[in-house]
């Protein structure tokens, strides 16, 4: 039995003692709380670091297995000082699968020593904000979008369910020591323009991949201007830029989210030193912004609501995690109020927790909602996952989430844009793209005194786990366990991608795939489905093979089963023109070579079809190599491994869940 996977006897540094330690040097946020969880290495940017982690979050979707991957570690209670398990994404339940799953995940939590936040609470990241958050702490989630905490001061990253697995276990979290971008927010937001425009600009700036290995630190004047919940949408979105983390400082805005949550207790000042440094600057002057949105195909695409301006629009719909706070949800309530959603419009509004509910049942912002025509949906991921609310054939839809992915929505030749609740309830009122400065007076918000704090839908942990007993439905299925890796690599290219492939691509979501996620086999028939529907039936009759990807390979969510399903039809390897962060540590997770071409021709070089053949590989690995010759028929392509040391471990060992038995047995 592995009993205590790290360092039993260290005692984590305390935040106070830290503030000791460091008080004498400048130090951005970042490298304040990384400096207080360091458990491993040096912090230089790009060197494998080890921290502490604080807090654990996992959702549903990545949960079931997460969880299934903690109990093969067969440790008896999570290690970590708070982990939560949230139901938020399968909440259709057109079948018993998903009930299951809820089912299994609460009795886990109960057993285990976890926090389960209830179907119908709301979604992860809006409830871990609300009544979890705690600035200075260190949270990984299995979810993309986990760096939401990041509003309240936390440095939270996602990451892949088995990573948050073994963390429950005890072990740190590995990751690249990231560069600081500082952002510098100055001036104040115009009315009718949002924080959505600030991570929108963001975007256009930077582009969905221009934030790989870094995590963006805000600061200046212009903080001030913005609540926690304004916050969290910018560093919500933050993964968008494929960033590990974004970052503000824990201030008096902050205090007094704290206050209206009823938590003040678990408030602190955090703040970067009056001279810190930063690897890299941006500067948005708030003042300057105007209403932006980001055309259909990439969050990334992104305009002046102007430029696209007079689009015919048939859906809209405001929620996610990105945009559903109370404040975003006021200001449509208030544009609602007395006027009616335009004919040719069905608009869906989804409250991002129970507690924005409530409130705005209570204040009466529900019933102008209502009264002016809007679909009222449950406090899940909804449209977003495309569980639900998918729009009709050829369509344009205008959303408040955070990605527009062909065919994420459900309907593979709609038009979806992300933009500001603002700017989605001008689309709404007025049947097309509508500059939202052009609804009249910015509305006024009244603040309740003190939100609702009613934690009756979180579920406490079990004093007596012996007792418990954890249930599984007949659709949750034993993990796959990976080979060790062989000495020589063979097989076809089983598939060529173009650049920037998501993980939705790779692993499709939607009713009908989602169900799915704790029976690797059943799964497995539906990677790449969207773009090639017989790669599963190819790769099992060809015993497995490789797959060519272009640039930011997997970018996107977190789900493992992006790694997970390929490793079952037997992948080795995915050679790319460069990887998203999170797919790529997965793909390491689950003994996938992750590998770079060198050079601009080695992506030319090679086919679907073609055989390809690696020699000596386990030797090369073992050396610390970081080339990688691979033969395409008689040519040799050269291929970079940028992966570290005990990644290169995990790799050998056949991934994670082996290196950490055969270490800790
Ligand atoms: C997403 O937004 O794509 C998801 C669904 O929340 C994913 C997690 C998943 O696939 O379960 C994410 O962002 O990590
Ligand atoms: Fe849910 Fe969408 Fe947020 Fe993912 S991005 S957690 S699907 S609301």
């Amino acid at each position: 039995m592995i009993d205590q996977l790290y360092n039993p006897g260290k005692k984590y540094i305390t935040f106070i003692s830290f503030q000791l330690l460091v008080n004498s040097m400048s130090m951005n946020i970042t490298r304040k709380i990384i400096s207080s969880h360091l458990a491993e290495g040096e912090m230089i940017p790009g060197r494998e670091i080890a921290i502490t982690i604080d807090q654990t979050l996992t959702q549903d979707a990545t949960g079931t297995m997460a969880y299934l991957q903690f109990e093969a570690l067969d440790i008896p209670r999570v290690k970590v000082p708070l982990a939560v398990s949230y139901v938020d994404h399968n909440m259709l339940q057109a079948g018993f699968e998903n009930a299951d799953d809820h089912r299994f995940l609460q009795t886990f939590a109960f057993k285990y020593g976890i926090y389960y936040s209830k179907p119908g609470n709301g979604i992860c990241h809006q409830v871990n904000l609300e009544r979890f958050s705690k600035p200075g702490n260190t949270m990984i989630g299995s979810d993309s979008h986990t760096p939401t905490g990041g509003g309240a001061g936390m440095l939270a990253i996602g990451v892949g369910g088995l990573d948050v697995a073994v963390v429950m276990g005890g072990a740190p979290y590995y990751l690249k020591m990231p560069i600081v971008v500082g952002v510098k927010l100055s001036g104040k937001l115009k009315p009718w323009v949002s924080a959505k425009d600030v991570i929108l600009e963001m975007l256009r700036q930077c582009t969905v991949k221009g934030g790989v290995g870094k995590v963006f630190e805000y600061y200046g004047p212009g903080i001030a201007t913005l609540t926690v919940p304004e916050r969290a949408t910018i560093t919500n979105m933050g993964a968008e830029l494929g960033a590990t983390s974004s970052i503000f400082p824990s201030d008096d805005v902050t205090k007094e989210f704290f206050r209206m949550q009823g938590r003040l207790e678990d408030w602190r000042e955090i703040s970067a030193d009056d001279d810190a440094e930063y690897n890299e600057h941006i500067e948005i002057n708030l003042d300057e912004l105007e209403p932006m949105i980001a055309k259909p195909g990439s969050p990334d695409a992104v305009v002046k609501v102007s430029e696209v301006e007079g689009t015919l629009v048939q859906q809209v719909i405001i929620g996610s995690c990105t945009n559903s706070s109370y404040k975003d949800l006021m200001i449509v309530a208030e544009a609602l109020k007395g006027k009616k959603v335009n004919q040719d419009v069905s608009l869906h509004i989804t409250p991002g927790s129970r507690q924005v509910l409530e409130t705005i049942i209570r204040n009466g912002a529900l019933a102008d909602m209502v009264s002016a025509g809007a679909r009222i949906m449950e406090t899940t991921c909804d449209g977003c996952i495309g569980l639900g609310s998918s729009p009709p054939s050829n369509s344009v839809s205008v959303r408040s989430f955070n990605r527009n992915w062909e065919g994420r929505s459900g309907t593979m030749d709609d038009s979806v844009y992300l933009a500001s609740p603002e700017v989605c309830v001008a689309a709404a009122l007025n049947g097309k793209i509508t500059d939202p400065r052009k609804l009249g007076e910015y509305p006024e918000i009244v603040w309740p005194d003190t939100f609702v704090a009613d934690d009756s839908m979180i579920i406490s942990p079990s004093d007596n786990p012996d007792s418990v007993e954890v249930i599984r439905g007949p659709n949750i299925k034993p993990l796959p366990k990976a080979k060790p890796l062989s000495s020589d690599l063979e097989g076809k290219i089983l598939i060529k991608l173009e650049d920037g492939i998501s993980t939705d691509c790779i692993m499709p979501a939607g009713p009908k795939i989602l169900p799915l996620r704790s029976n690797i086999p059943a799964i497995c028939e539906f990677v790449f489905s969207q773009v090639d529907a017989d790669f599963p039936t190819r790769a099992k009759e060809m015993q497995g093979g490789f797959i060519v990807g272009g640039e930011n390979y997997g970018q996107g969510s977190s789900r493992e089963h992006a790694a997970l399903a390929p490793m079952y039809l037997g992948v080795k390897a995915v050679i790319a023109k460069s990887f998203a962060r999170i797919h790529k540590a997965n793909l390491v997770n689950f003994g996938i070579l992750p590998l770079e071409f060198a050079g601009p021709a080695g992506y030319d070089a090679m086919e679907q079809g073609d055989v390809i053949r690696f020699s000596r590989v386990r030797e090369l690995i073992e050396s610390g190599a970081t080339a990688l010759p691979v033969k395409v028929g008689t040519n040799t392509i050269e291929c970079t491994l940028d992966i570290s040391d005990r990644q290169r471990e995990v790799i050998l060992a056949g991934g994670l869940l082996n290196y950490t038995k055969m270490k800790h047995s």
